[in-house]
């Protein structure tokens, strides 16, 4: 008897011996088209030829030059792991595990058919093993076993460079997602033998997530929390390994009528990213950061372990705002970047009004104000001024959306803050509005509103104490300050409405 699996098998069988057949028959150049660009079998340009040439590496977002050669070469790559601290949001430390002392990684860029000599160094002040796992590697483990590396030691490896193309390195030592999740991951650059279509500048950023033991913007050190990252729960999702990477005086910078590209990686551990940048469309983008482009693309996909190459050109000055398109991360786990265009501009294309203050939020100003409010409460010497200062960068794109940059709201809408005499008359009131928001009828200055006012519990003490104490003495009010232990203590002694953040 012939079962139905059996038949299955015997069929597959023979379609794999008639195709086998027919490939056999097509002669080898058929595999290979003639506008292929290639893969690894056309990448091998034979020996290295002259004198070895030290690659140039670069900190993000900077790129290295373009190779210039229409040769393959022995290229040295010289890479150094290093622990260090660093800010991954205001007032936040956090312990990144890097290569070149950066999150990510310095950026390496050689040509397809160079010859690779791979040097890791672990630094002496480290605790941890490493080693690197690049995937534009051909061979086993993408060098990642040639290449672990102790704490004062070095290691070295060589590879071909075959194929062209955008590709992730990482740390591949165990435990290996706690290895990238500290940060060790960053972008090598194998340029066609062509060099890459020319631009006006060229930008280097990668999206990973972070998890920390403490809450989102949580202040002081936050050691990694390993829980959360097998519960693919970040509590960060950044550009370039921090919340100010990219933003204020470190925003990237470019002119009107200029192009220019963008070298993005996701070094993950966990989240894919919906990469987009808001008022722009990519002209092109060589998706997955393989050779092919898509054209007129809005949002690409950038896997964990992934990368893309994306190219426009800007008609219009302002602020493009970098974001993840999982829009949570975007304004409220950091995944925010920013492209700030100078130039004339270009009303026949835009009418020209800024970028809305909702997608720009703080990020637009310097956060000094805020920085400085939250060294002076630790120091223990934190003054009204500093409170009103930091709560006006806050209260921008937080409150400002409906209560308007001047406090005048919006007539039968949005209350008045400026002079309203609901705000002023009761702090512990004011606090629990903020907290657990407002429904139903309210009076201010005589006038009856009936709306919605959502609770902005996701903030933090400091943050409400901040902004109330800010609304409380601009546009003609005048009053106390408000404390951190005053907004902690509502919050303990008042209910929030279900779904609301704790
Ligand atoms: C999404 C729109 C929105 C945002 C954002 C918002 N509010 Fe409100 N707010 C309202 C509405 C609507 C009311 C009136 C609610 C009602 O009619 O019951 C209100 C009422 C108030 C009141 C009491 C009435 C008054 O005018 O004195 C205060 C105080 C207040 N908001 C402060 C803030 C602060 C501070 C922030 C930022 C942390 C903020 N709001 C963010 C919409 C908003
Ligand atoms: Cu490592």
């Amino acid at each position: 008897m012939i079962d139905a699996a059996k038949t299955s098998r015997i069929f597959v069988g023979l379609t794999l011996l008639a195709l086998t057949a027919a490939c056999d028959a097509l002669p080898k150049q058929q595999y290979l088209q003639p506008d292929d660009t290639g893969g690894s079998a056309k990448g091998d340009f034979g020996a290295p030829q002259g004198e070895p040439i030290k690659a140039v590496l670069t900190s993000p977002p900077h790129v290295p030059p373009p190779t210039g050669r229409n040769y393959p070469a022995k290229v040295i790559v010289d890479l150094e792991v290093r622990e260090v601290e660093q800010e991954i949001s205001e007032g936040v430390r956090y312990t990144f595990w890097t290569f070149g002392g950066t999150v990510p990684g310095s950026f390496i860029r050689v040509r397809q058919g160079d010859t690779v000599e791979f040097h890791l160094k672990n630094h002496p002040s480290s605790k941890m093993p490493h080693n690197i796992d690049l995937h534009g590697v051909t061979g086993p483990g993408g060098g990642a076993a040639s290449s672990f590396t102790a704490p004062g030691h070095a290691s070295r490896f060589t590879f071909k460079a075959l194929n062209q193309g955008l590709y992730i390195y990482h740390c591949a030592t165990a435990p290996v997602g706690m290895h990238v999740a500290n940060g060790m991951y960053g972008l090598i650059l194998v340029e066609p033998p062509e060099g890459m279509r020319p631009v006006d500048r060229e930008y280097y950023v990668v999206q990973g997530d972070f998890y920390t033991v403490g809450k989102y913007r949580e202040r002081g050190y936050q050691p990694f929390d390993m829980q959360k990252a097998i519960d693919e729960n970040p509590t960060y999702v950044l550009f370039n390994g921090s919340e100010g990477a990219l933003v204020g005086d470190r925003a990237m910078k470019a002119n009107v009528g200029e192009t220019v590209r963008l070298y993005v990686g996701n070094g993950g551990p966990n989240l894919v990213s919906s990469f987009h940048v808001i008022g722009e469309i990519f002209d092109k983008v060589q998706y997955e950061g393989g050779t092919r482009y898509q054209e007129n693309v809005q949002t690409t996909l950038i896997p964990a372990g992934g990368a893309a190459i994306t190219d426009f050109r800007l008609e219009v000055p302002g602020s493009y705002v970098l974001v993840d398109h999982s829009i949570f991360r975007a304004f409220n786990k950091g995944a925010l970047a920013i492209l700030k265009v100078d130039g004339p501009e270009n009303k026949a294309i835009y009418s020209g009004k800024e970028v809305d203050s909702v997608y720009l939020s703080e990020k637009s100003e310097s956060l000094a104000p805020v920085e400085e409010a939250a060294a002076a409460k630790e120091a223990g010497t934190l003054t009204q001024l500093q409170q009103i200062k930091a709560g006006a960068a806050k209260y921008k794109g937080t409150c400002s959306v409906c209560h308007q940059d001047n406090g005048e709201g919006l007539p039968d809408v949005f209350p008045p803050l400026a002079k309203s005499d609901y705000l002023m008359a009761d702090k512990t009131r004011a606090i629990g509005v903020v907290l657990n928001g407002l429904t139903g009828k309210v009076t201010v200055n005589g006038k009856t509103y009936n709306s919605v006012m959502p609770p902005m519990s996701q903030l933090s003490d400091d943050e409400i104490a901040n902004i109330l104490t800010f609304v409380a003495n601009a546009w003609g009010n005048s009053g106390p300050a408000i404390g951190a232990a005053e907004v902690r203590q509502v919050r303990a002694s008042t209910k929030r409405p279900e779904g609301a953040a704790h």
